[in-house]
């Protein structure tokens, strides 16, 4: 597979808008998640890490409780990739497209 390369601000702005909730936060795609309790948050969270896992493109993430805070950047790019914009759609889908 090749390298995935840090995506020009040009295209990265283009996808936001398309990506409700999400932004650019400390140079990572990033978006907080609340779900109606820690069941709903933990089934979102395990159908993201099997996504993360085909992908071989992993989140950090933090959970209490309903919470759940996404960021996401490319390590080994340095920045913000078409990978991130994959897993963050995955998100999407997960949460319930909200
Ligand atoms: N996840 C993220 N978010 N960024 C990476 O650069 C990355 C990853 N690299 N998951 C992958 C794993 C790499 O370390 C392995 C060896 O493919």
């Amino acid at each position: 597979m090749p390298r995935p390369v840090r995506l020009p601000d040009s295209r990265l702005e283009e996808a936001l808008s398309g990506l409700d909730g999400w932004s650019v936060q400390a140079g990572k795609l990033h978006r907080e998640f609340r779900f109606g309790d820690f069941t709903q948050a933990f089934a979102f969270m395990t159908r993201s890490a099997l996504a993360a896992e085909r992908l071989d493109h992993h989140p950090e993430w933090f959970n209490v409780y309903n919470r759940v805070v996404v960021d996401l950047q490319t390590h080994d790019a340095g920045g913000i990739t078409e990978l991130d914009l994959e897993l963050a759609r995955c998100m999407e889908t997960y949460a319930g497209g909200d």
